[in-house]
């Protein structure tokens, strides 16, 4: 049903096109800072673009570390990249060190651009990435940084002609054992989800101006406020700072039609909707984790509007599963993008019946292909993307979500794997054994709640919580700290002396279920 080229660059369709076709003075992307016109944001892709060829050496399928929050620059130097027939790869802006190493290292990565806010901890990553060659960060006034040699760059830049299945993503997953996963996404793939989700499910139009949280480097960030604005020549806001407390003045003040966030950012933003004129709002997506009905209910009595609920993941790209506001069941994420299939198996791979149990399993367009990586043979059998998540799908076809099948912790929208948590507790000298797990949390879906234990002669006070939650912050991206620590004298164990985090989970429920009734 989809059908693209043999050749194709993607940069075409969201951005040469618009300024060939006289779009070029319609507003792209607005920001606190500066806003772009499509015409201005070509003339700065293409001064990139020029800059990474002729000054900086990529060559067609090389790969390149994208490291910003969300900003202009930001998507100027990712589509630059494409159109010179380049792989971007993007990472979250708050990691540490070694978190920037692990993709590094892992995909070759031989040039960086980077935000200079960014600069210190991108500076103690290099010296663990043998393969990277070049950081080039803008926003400084040196005669090195990217503006310097843009001003001396072409603004004309013919797209590098790249096949349609030409890699030029590789989206990093966040990992269930903390060692995240390259999945790889072609020049068609980035049409294909603005074709199957946005076309059909979403269905925004030129006129509308978007909005979300996410951060580019989250593909979920990636197609909702850039992609699919940009494929169909609308505009949208980009906000570094995009909590709770920045999206919903911002999107009173830009009058945003089309917001893409988490349930936790609706749920949070629900308390303060009346302080601020939001009628301008007429799509607001929800992805990333569970939707739980009654935050669609109150979203709903607030404001008029569906949630529309999606599952999405790296590996796919975008969301496969989701429904046009008229289709919507509350409750259910919604039925496969068209596109797309979705199925229910078991353990070992059969099909299930409607109305029962099991592992989601996906089909596309868009996936599901690692970056070399063992790991492919387990996660996609014929074809099928076996996902993490425990699923139900009814007569009618809706899915329903169940839970996680595996370890990963969702909170606030971010995956964060306990073992990666567990890890960086144990560099801590107290601490002589833990166990991280997530736990049902109202505001969050989950948190992350550490069961210590700790070395002797340590005691188990709220200053050492402190000191360990500290010590998290400053080893892994500070989101992944656990909120809540419990001091134990023992850890659930195999006999063959491995953690029992299931046991750890189910003592978590019970405890939240006692302080709930307390
Ligand atoms: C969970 C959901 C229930 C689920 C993503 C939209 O989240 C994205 O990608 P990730 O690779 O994580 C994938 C996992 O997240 N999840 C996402 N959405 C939902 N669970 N209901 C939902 N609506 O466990 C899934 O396996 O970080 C989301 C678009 C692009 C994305 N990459």
């Amino acid at each position: 049903e989809l059908a693209y080229p043999d050749r194709l660059n993607c940069v075409d369709a969201f951005l040469d096109v618009h300024v060939r076709e006289g779009r070029g003075d319609r507003s792209c992307i607005v920001s606190p800072s500066e806003s772009l016109t499509y015409a201005e944001l070509q003339d700065r892709v293409n001064r990139i673009a020029n800059v990474l060829t002729k000054d900086l050496g990529l060559v067609p399928g090389g790969r390149v570390l994208l490291r910003s929050a969300n900003n202009p620059m930001m998507v100027a130097c990712y589509l630059a990249v494409l159109k010179a027939g380049g792989v971007v790869v993007a990472t979250m802006p708050l990691l540490r060190a070694r978190e920037i190493a692990y993709p590094v290292e892992k995909a070759q990565i031989a040039l960086a651009l980077c935000d200079a806010r960014l600069a210190e901890e991108m500076r103690k990553a290099e010296p663990l990435c043998d393969c990277l060659e070049r950081v080039i960060y803008w926003g400084t006034h040196d005669e090195f940084g990217l503006e310097a040699l843009m001003r001396d760059a072409s603004p004309d830049f013919e797209a590098v002609d790249t096949a349609s299945d030409d890699v030029c993503l590789i989206g990093f997953t966040s990992g269930t054992t903390g060692e995240p996963k390259g999945t790889m996404h072609f020049h068609r793939d980035m049409l294909a989800i603005c074709d199957a989700y946005g076309r059909n499910v979403l269905r925004a139009e030129p006129d509308d101006r978007f909005i979300g949280s996410p951060p580019l480097a989250f593909t979920f960030g990636l197609g909702g406020i850039v992609l699919f604005p940009l494929a169909i020549g609308a505009s949208t806001v980009l906000l570094e700072k995009a909590g709770p407390n920045e999206l919903l003045p911002a999107i009173h003040e830009h009058r945003a039609s089309v917001v893409f966030t988490a349930p936790t950012a609706y749920r949070a933003m629900l308390p303060r909707l009346s302080e601020f004129d939001v009628s301008c709002l007429r799509k607001c997506v929800s992805a990333g984790e569970a939707l739980p009905k009654p935050t669609f209910d109150a979203w709903h009595e607030a404001t008029g509007l569906k949630l529309m609920d999606g599952i999405g993941a790296t590996e796919m790209l975008h969301i496969f599963i989701a429904s046009p506001e008229e289709e919507i069941r509350p409750g259910a994420t919604g039925r496969p993008v068209p596109g797309y299939e979705a199925k229910v198996i078991d353990e070992e791979g059969r099909d299930l019946p409607a109305g029962e149990i099991g592992r989601l399993a996906v089909r596309g367009p868009t996936g599901c292909r690692y970056l070399a990586d063992e790991r492919q043979t387990k996660y996609v059998q014929n074809g099928w993307n076996v996902t993490g998540d425990t699923y139900l799908m009814d007569e009618d076809g809706y899915f329903w979500y169940q839970a996680r099948s595996d370890d990963m912790i969702v909170s606030s929208g971010y995956n964060i794997a306990g073992p990666e948590v567990e890890a960086a507790l144990l560099t801590h000298s107290a601490v002589a054994e833990c166990g991280v797990v997530g736990v049902p949390d109202d505001e969050r879906g989950m948190i992350v709640r550490a069961y210590v234990l700790l070395r002797e002669g340590e005691s188990g006070d709220d200053a050492m919580a402190k000191t360990l939650q500290d010590h998290v912050k400053a080893e892994i991206a500070p989101y992944k700290y656990p909120r809540s620590i419990v001091f134990v004298d023992a850890l659930p164990k195999t006999q063959t002396g491995k953690l029992q985090r299931f046991a750890l989970r189910r003592q978590a429920q019970d405890e939240v279920a006692a302080e709930a009734v307390r």
